[in-house]
């Protein structure tokens, strides 16, 4: 009884999501939340919105990813964050500072050392956009020592969301396999 208890239990949990400036954090953010495209600026601080999938609650905080804010970025993890690092598949060229400026930082700090990761190659709808495998591969992903995945998305178009959410929601949550397939965001 108490197992069924604990199964089916609401969770809530935090979500960081990181990424350099131009990634497409917000729009990704807006979208899950609002199920539409929203005009973005660049994000000086963060954003914080609560998004429910399944049993679980999201507290999703898009933190600004430009190069002038990027310092503050590790003065918001917490213990066990869950960790979703969005990336501009279209821009290879930023991989070695993503890598240095945001990945590496995250991977390294002790709050987060038993935190899951999942990376999103965005802007999947442009031509010119790395796969999933290309990116993990540049990012030698394999040699991370922290449960991780990696997805191919476009914010714009919405393809990917909701394999994404069902990611998080099956690590963050196994027992929300049983449960009846939802719309991803209510
Ligand atoms: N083609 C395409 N463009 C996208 C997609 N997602 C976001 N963009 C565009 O990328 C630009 C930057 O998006 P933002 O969501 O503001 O990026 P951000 O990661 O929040 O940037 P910072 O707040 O500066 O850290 C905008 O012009 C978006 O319209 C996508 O899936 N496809
Ligand atoms: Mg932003």
């Amino acid at each position: 009884m108490g197992n069924l208890w604990t199964r089916f239990k609401h969770k809530k949990v935090r979500i960081l999501l990181l990424g350099l400036d131009g990634s497409g954090k917000t729009t990704l953010l807006y979208r899950l939340k609002l199920g539409e495209v929203m005009t973005t600026l660049p994000t000086l601080g963060f954003n914080v919105e609560t998004l429910s999938y399944k049993n679980i609650t999201f507290i999703t905080y898009d933190i600004g990813g430009g190069a002038k804010v990027r310092n503050v970025i590790p003065h918001h993890f917490e213990s066990r964050d869950t960790v979703v690092i969005v990336i501009d598949g279209s821009d290879s060229e930023r991989l070695d500072e993503l890598n240095r400026d945001i990945i590496k930082p995250a991977l390294d700090s002790e709050d987060l050392a038993d935190s899951i990761f999942l990376f999103l190659v965005n802007k999947h709808d442009l031509p010119n956009c790395l796969s999933a495998e290309e990116v993990a591969a540049k990012l030698n992903l394999k040699a991370l020592k922290h449960s991780w995945h990696i997805l191919a998305i476009s914010a714009d178009r919405g393809d990917g969301l909701t394999d994404s959410l069902d990611w998080l929601a099956s690590r963050l949550c196994p027992s929300s396999k049983f449960l009846r397939r939802t719309p991803p965001v209510l």
